[in-house]
C-alpha cells in the first residue's frame, strides 16, 4: 500500500506505537515548529500604575521585605499565566521597599535592571558599594553579584525589576545563594563607579572582569540631560523619535551581556512609523503620555505605567506631548547568535 492511502487511524496507531520509545514525527508538528516569522505567544498589554499601585502599597502590610527576600508583584503578560515571565524571555517585576526595610543579600547566575519608577532615596548596594536611587536611573545588577535593598527614607519606594530568569532557566543555569549577613559591609563610597567609569574615561590599567558595564548608576538627570541637548538638531528617527542605548562604557556594547537598555524622546506632535523588531520590548513610561498600536491594539498609557510590545509585532506610538520612554529586551543575545531582525517598513 501506498503512503497517500494510509489512513489516519493507521497513522495514529504507529505514532502510539513509537510513543514509548520516546519518538514523535516531526511532520505532524513541523508547521507549528518551524514558523515563516515568529508567532509570539506574549500579547500586547499595560499596567497601569495608578490601578495596580494599591495592590503594591497593600503587599507591604502582607509580607515584610525580610520575609519575602524580595516583596515583587511580578508583571505577567496575560496569555502566559503562571510562567512569571511578561515576554517569552523576560521576566519583570515592581518591587516595593518600605521605610525602614531591607531585602537581604544574595546573589544569582540572573542578571537583574533597575528602573526606578517611585520614591526618592532608597539604595540598593552591589559589590561592597551602594547606591541612592531616583525616579528614572537604571541601575545594573550583574550575574553572581552580592546585592541588597534598603529604604532609609520615609518614603515607600517602588522600581521595575527586569531580570532574565526566563533565559537563564531555559539553558537550565540557574544558581543561588545567600549572604550570612543581611546587609553587605561597603568598601566604597556611593558614587564611586559612576566618578571612575562614567565620566569619560577610565582608569589607566582598568582590566575588564564582567561583561556588565562598571557604570552601576546611569541617572536620570544625566540622560534626560543629553536628550534635551541632542533633540536641537532635530533629526527625529521616524520609527523611534531620539532613541538612546545604555552602554556598557569599556566595551561600547549593551550595558548588560543579556538584556538592552533605551531612553528615547519622543516630541511632542511626532507619530511614529510603524516598526517591528525579534526582541519583544518591555516599556516603562518616565514623562509625558500617549497611545501605542500594537496589532491594531490600543495601548493608552502615561507617566510610571509598563508595557509590552511581543516580538514581531507591528507597532507605532502617538504622544500628546514629550513623552520619555525607558525600555528593555534580549537584544543583546539575538544579535550575538545572529537572529535579531527588524522591519522599518519603508523607513
Ligand atoms: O532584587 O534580587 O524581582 O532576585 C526577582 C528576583 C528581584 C532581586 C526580582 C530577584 C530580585
Amino acid at each position: 500500500m501506498s503512503a497517500e492511502v494510509q489512513s489516519n487511524s493507521e497513522r495514529q496507531a504507529y505514532y502510539d506505537r513509537i510513543a514509548p520509545a520516546h519518538l514523535t514525527p516531526l511532520w505532524e508538528v513541523f508547521a507549528d515548529l518551524v514558523t515563516p516569522e515568529p508567532k509570539s505567544q506574549a500579547i500586547p498589554a499595560v499596567w497601569h500604575y495608578d490601578k495596580i499601585r494599591p495592590f503594591i502599597l497593600e503587599s507591604g502590610g502582607l509580607i515584610t521585605a525580610m520575609e519575602a527576600v524580595r516583596r515583587v508583584l511580578i508583571l505577567e503578560n496575560p496569555n502566559l499565566p503562571g510562567q512569571s515571565k511578561i515576554t517569552n524571555t523576560l521576566y519583570a517585576g515592581l518591587q516595593l521597599i518600605l521605610p525602614g526595610e531591607v531585602a537581604p543579600a544574595h546573589r544569582h547566575s540572573q542578571s537583574a535592571l533597575r528602573f526606578i519608577v517611585e520614591g526618592q532615596g532608597a539604595y540598593t548596594a552591589v559589590e561592597g558599594e551602594k547606591t541612592i536611587m531616583s525616579p528614572g536611573d537604571f541601575v545594573t545588577t550583574p550575574s553572581w553579584a552580592w546585592h541588597d535593598h534598603g529604604n532609609d527614607t520615609d518614603q515607600p519606594m517602588v522600581w521595575l525589576d527586569g531580570l532574565d530568569i526566563p533565559i537563564v532557566n531555559f539553558f537550565d543555569a540557574s544558581f543561588a545563594e545567600n549572604l550570612d549577613q543581611d546587609s553587605q559591609s561597603l568598601s566604597k563610597p556611593a558614587g564611586d563607579s559612576l566618578a571612575r567609569y562614567g565620566a569619560g574615561m577610565l582608569p589607566m590599567g582598568y582590566e575588564q572582569v564582567s561583561p556588565t558595564s562598571p557604570v552601576f548608576n546611569y541617572p536620570y538627570a544625566r540622560t534626560r540631560e543629553a536628550l534635551e541637548q541632542m533633540r536641537k538638531v532635530e533629526e527625529w528617527d521616524p520609527c523611534h523619535g531620539l532613541k538612546m542605548c545604555y552602554i556598557n562604557p569599556v566595551t561600547g556594547d549593551y550595558a548588560m551581556p543579556t538584556m538592552a537598555t533605551f531612553m528615547q524622546l519622543i516630541p511632542n506632535g511626532l507619530t511614529t512609523a510603524p516598526y517591528r523588531s525579534t526582541d519583544g520590548m518591555v516599556y516603562s513610561v518616565v514623562e509625558g503620555s500617549g497611545r501605542t498600536f500594537a496589532n491594531g491594539q490600543e495601548l493608552s498609557w502615561g507617566p510610571r505605567d509598563t508595557f509590552i510590545i511581543p516580538s514581531w509585532c507591528h507597532h507605532h506610538h502617538e504622544v500628546d506631548g514629550d513623552a520619555v520612554l525607558f525600555s528593555f529586551s534580549d537584544r543583546p543575545i539575538q544579535e550575538k547568535l545572529g537572529l535579531w531582525r527588524q522591519d522599518r517598513g519603508n523607513h
